[in-house]
């Protein structure tokens, strides 16, 4: 497998199926790297510890952290296994933060707001250039802003992940502007 295909397949496991090898997530999405390996190896993919480490480091967005043994590895956000429930702490966001989506996604967010779909929470960035990236993905990229500070003065929960993406439950429109 090329890196780029052991960090989607780290990710579809770490992330979304550990049970398509036999995998156990704790609650805080971690597992035992040795029984990845196992688990891989079952699935007929063949995975040593160095690969792992090196696409964990290499990872342009810090996707998978490695605990501080190296024993343990996770997804750093992204999740929607039910597996997983990562308790990621509270912390007060920056004035404005950044959503990039598709422009045909906009009339539904105007109604909707941003909502957080089969993901645990809505992903946000601190930089305009990142919710770029995020929002080509999907076609036509629009800039969504997010008036972080006053959701948060009215009581809405924000988490910063170990990667630096700012996660949030939902947003209600009246939150979100054009960039
Ligand atoms: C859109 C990648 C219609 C939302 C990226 C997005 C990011 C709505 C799509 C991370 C909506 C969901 C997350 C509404 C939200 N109506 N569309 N009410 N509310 N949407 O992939 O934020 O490579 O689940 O705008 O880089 O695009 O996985 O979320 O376009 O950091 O590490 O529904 O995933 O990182 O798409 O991306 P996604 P996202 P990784």
């Amino acid at each position: 497998m090329s890196r780029d295909e052991i960090s989607k397949f780290l990710s579809y496991v770490l992330r979304h199926e550990p049970q398509a090898i036999g995998l156990q997530l704790d609650s805080e999405g971690w597992t035992d790297i040795d029984a990845l390996i196992a688990g891989a190896a079952r699935s007929g993919r063949s995975l040593d510890i160095e690969t792992i480490k090196e696409v964990v480091t290499s990872s342009d967005k810090k996707r998978f952290s490695l605990s501080t043994d190296d024993r343990l590895i996770r997804a750093a956000q992204g999740h929607s296994s039910a597996q997983v429930r990562l308790q990621h702490t509270q912390k007060q966001p920056p004035e404005c933060l950044y959503h990039g989506t598709a422009s045909r996604f906009l009339e539904s967010i105007e109604v909707q707001g941003l909502i957080a779909g089969t993901r645990h929470h809505v992903h946000l960035s601190q930089e305009v250039p990142t919710a770029l990236q995020v929002g080509q993905r999907y076609g036509s990229p629009v800039i969504l802003e997010v008036d972080a500070l006053r959701m948060h003065a009215q009581g809405f929960e924000f988490f910063q992940a170990d990667n630096g993406v700012w996660l949030t439950q939902a947003v209600p429109a009246e939150f979100l502007k054009r960039a």
